[in-house]
């Protein structure tokens, strides 16, 4: 199927330190993505990670020869612009770290195109062009990256893979109950409380130093749900959760160009909201 006349696409190569910087600024990574090709925390006190010249070339020899094409969410109120989703978030991420270029195809959501829907018929991002089939599902197609372009690998080792990963369903749980004595505030509390004790003990990262696939999921997450619960509940991340506030601060991104003005995510979540209290 010829993809030819989107217009919505960009070409991550000499766009995508913008489309990605938007990206990256809303989801907030505070890595130095396509200034030195390397996932580098920029905190000075933190650990830096640069990609050495043998890894970089180990990476260039796997490229694809034209760049992956792939399906994210476009902005609900800026044309030409990558939207706020945390599992499209989760894939750049990875694409970036691995050095992949990569073509984006912004996906209105609110309007999605026929030939979208045909190669993704749930009709969700991300969805990306691996080997000449379209493949959907951030958890799917960043397995097939790693397989496919391993180096660097970014490989969460399976013990500490699945850290964190409550705490995603239990924001959303929160954010859509109407009570706040129903138990979900300390659910989610409950949750980031056990990831703010890993931390202490082992990281900056998930993975202690070395960022990996995990924390790529995880921080977009993150990052919406400070937006969301701060916005719609006044809800903010307690004090008393040193450890995770430092982690975001290290996965984080200043916030400034956030486009904050738009709220995207939480405006999904909000329709999200509104069909549960229909
Ligand atoms: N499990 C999927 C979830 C993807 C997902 O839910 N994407 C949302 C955007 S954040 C979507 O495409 N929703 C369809 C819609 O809003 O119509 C993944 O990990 O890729």
């Amino acid at each position: 199927m010829s993809t030819a006349g989107i217009h919505s696409t960009v070409s991550a190569k000499a766009t995508a330190a913008c489309a990605l910087s938007s990206t990256i600024k809303h989801l907030g990574f505070n890595f130095s993505v396509c200034r030195n090709f390397s996932a580098v925390a920029t905190n000075g006190s933190r650990p830096r990670r640069l990609a050495t010249k043998r890894n970089l070339a180990l990476a260039m020899s796997s490229y694809p020869s034209n760049p992956l094409e792939v399906c994210v969410k476009a902005s609900t109120t800026t044309p030409n612009r990558l939207g706020d989703c945390p599992f499209c978030q989760r894939v750049l991420l990875t694409m970036e770290e691995k050095h992949v270029p990569y073509e984006m195809k912004l996906i209105d959501l609110a309007n999605k195109p026929d030939w979208f829907l045909q190669i993704s018929p749930e009709g969700k991002v991300p969805v990306a062009k691996l080997d000449e089939k379209w493949i959907p599902d951030s958890d799917v197609i960043t397995q097939l990256l790693e397989e496919k372009f391993p180096e660097p690998p970014v490989g969460t080792p399976p013990e500490k893979a699945s850290i964190g990963s409550k705490i995603f369903p239990t924001f959303i749980s929160f954010f859509k109950s109407k009570y706040r004595s129903d138990g979900r505030e300390q659910a989610l509390l409950n949750e980031l409380s056990s990831f703010n004790g890993h931390i202490k003990e082992n990281g900056p990262f998930i993975n202690g130093q070395k960022v990996s696939a995990a924390d790529f999921s995880l921080g977009p997450k993150l990052y919406h749900l400070e937006i969301a619960l701060g916005h719609y509940k006044q809800w903010s991340i307690p004090d008393s959760l040193p450890h995770l506030k430092s982690y975001m601060q290290v996965c984080a991104l200043p916030r400034i160009e956030t486009d904050q003005k738009s709220l995207e995510a939480p405006k999904e979540l909000q329709s999200r909201k509104s069909e549960e209290e229909e």
